[in-house]
């Protein structure tokens, strides 16, 4: 077996498992902008994708029943999928520890939301070098390891830790925080280390690359930023590393196609029958503090009462995915959009109109874009966000281009879509009231012309692009230098199995 494999390791695989009615155990796909990003690229090119399937040791999934859900039948995806496994104590302090509970709100600018407990950080450690065991298992030399995100900082450390000689590749998904925000981390310099250890380390935008690369000047003695444009090299004393700004994209094609066909038409003109004669704005976000939700939903009302004319013609439709639903905050977090919610329906609402509709599940790619498609404008409204794909969805699943995007400034986003979008700053409540106002009065003309310019932008940056741009700079290579599902032979390691289907398009609801 010659040929390179492209190895993605995340956090979490793109599957989900759950009990069913009768205690059988079931799969079905994962939601989140990592695998909305990262399943079309692995896709057919009978790669490998290492995880953890969200469920502990002490849940009682046997690791043969492990191997066999993952292999059976309905995974027709053209990659294997390799499990990591975790017990509840791993799980609970690496990842709604350190990594939910310190990493996410200090790398968005949100420190007084850190718990700085001491307790997550040896299993972080713990947890990594759980991932590189698993990562030497299941790859050899040649393949080219792409690990995601800030779960797994340290996994290129630890592989060296045991000996592993392997070309490593990181992506970070959420901003890099500026060097006063990071400064409040208790494990600065590990952290720092452990990022240095990568060969190649990709941001979402020059921002979070810069702030990186001043961190790295400042806490780290006798580094040198070299050379200009996108990549830069970084030279410490020990090592050379490459950094540099890949904004991610989406699969354009599969959403501006999906956006034309005849289920989202009909599902679009059911959701308008619903609506008559109303304009509809959409919010669609997983659950979290940092998508500025309960923000959004104040602006809305503020629009109301600061344009009364906007009452009974204006609908908001909130549509939230759970999310880290045992983190007590996120619980709270839903408690008051819920609590906002009912205020404002209550407030507001007249015979055949409510101001707030209120989606809180996770809904298939079908549904997320027939809702797309069929609302005239969406409010896009993180308080800080590495890029939000949302925004992306949007634009390429606005066919008929007569929808508007407003969009937070603080969204990694931001920085390609501020030409076509109507920025706005999400605790700007007035501010965004305003916004919402004057988008519904904006010619048809100027509305045409910005929807143009975005999907323009959204086609040619794709999700693609991105990879490309990134195996490039990472290995000089390209996404079809590497090998096409069909021409794969798996190997022999434990009872998986890869699957080989180069026209498998989706995974599958439930198997
Ligand atoms: P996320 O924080 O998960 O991603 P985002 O980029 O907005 O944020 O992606 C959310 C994804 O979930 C979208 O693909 C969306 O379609 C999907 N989704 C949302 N609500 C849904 C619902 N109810 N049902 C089904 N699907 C739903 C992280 C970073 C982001 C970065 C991405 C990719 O926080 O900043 O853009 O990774 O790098």
């Amino acid at each position: 077996m010659d040929a390179q494999r492209l190895v993605v390791v995340s956090n979490r695989l793109p599957v989900v498992l759950g009990k069913g009615k009768l205690g059988k155990w079931n799969v079905r796909p994962g939601s989140g902008g990592l695998v909305t990003a990262l399943a079309p690229v692995l896709r057919d090119r009978g790669g490998v994708w290492i995880g953890w399937l969200g469920v502990t040791k002490e849940e009682g999934m046997k690791s043969s029943t492990l191997n066999r859900l993952l292999s059976d039948g309905g995974f027709e995806i053209g990659y294997t999928l390799r499990p990591v496994e975790l017990s509840a104590e791993e799980a609970s302090r690496y990842y709604e520890g350190f990594s939910n509970e310190i990493l996410w709100p200090l790398f968005h600018d949100l420190s007084s939301r850190c718990n700085f407990d001491p307790a997550g950080w040896k299993t972080y450690q713990d947890v990594n070098r759980i991932f590189a065991e698993k990562i030497i298992e299941f790859t050899d030399e040649k393949d080219y390891l792409w690990i995601h995100d800030y779960h797994l900082i340290l996994v290129a450390d630890q592989l060296k830790r045991l000996g592993a000689t392997r070309k490593t590749a990181f992506f970070l998904h959420i901003p890099f925080p500026p060097l006063d925000i990071f400064l409040k981390l208790p494990w600065r310099f590990q952290i720092l280390e452990g990022l240095l250890e990568y060969d190649l380390i990709g941001f979402q935008t020059t921002r979070d690359a810069f702030n990186f690369l001043r961190c790295a000047r400042m806490l780290k003695e006798g580094t040198r930023v070299l050379g200009r444009g996108q990549v830069r090299r970084v030279v410490t004393p020990e090592r050379e590393v490459r950094v540099g700004a890949f904004p991610i994209g989406i699969d354009f094609r599969e959403f501006s196609e999906l956006a034309s066909g005849k289920e989202v038409f009909e599902l679009s003109r059911l959701i308008r029958s619903h609506f008559p004669d109303h304009k509809l704005i959409l919010g669609v976000d997983r659950l979290d503090y940092t998508k500025g939700i309960p923000e959004k939903i104040l602006a809305f009302a503020e629009a109301l009462e600061r344009y009364p004319e906007l009452q009974g013609q204006v609908s908001l439709i909130q549509v939230v995915v759970p999310s880290r639903t045992v983190v007590p905050e996120y619980q709270v977090l839903k408690e008051e959009i819920e609590r906002l919610v009912g205020e404002i329906n209550g407030r507001f609402s007249q015979v055949g109109w409510t101001p707030v509709h209120y989606v809180y599940r996770h809904l298939s790619r079908i549904q997320l874009v027939a809702y797309y498609r069929t609302c005239r404008m969406a409010l896009v409204t993180p308080l800080k966000d590495g890029m939000n794909l949302v925004a992306k969805e949007y634009c390429a699943s606005s066919i008929s281009k007569n929808n508007i995007l407003l969009l937070s400034e603080f969204a990694g986003a931001a920085a390609q879509l501020q030409r076509g979008a109507i920025l706005i700053n999400p605790s700007d409540r007035e501010g965004v009231a305003d916004a919402i106002y004057r988008a519904f009065s904006m010619d048809q003309v100027e509305i045409r012309e910005r929807m143009q310019r975005l999907r323009k932008i959204v086609r040619q940056q794709d999700i693609f692009h991105w990879v490309n741009t990134f195996l490039e700079a990472g290995a000089s290579k390209r996404l079809e230098d590497f090998p096409l599902a069909e021409m794969f032979v798996p190997r022999s390691h434990g009872s998986s199995k890869t699957v080989f289907n180069a026209r498998a398009k989706h995974l599958p609801e439930a198997v």
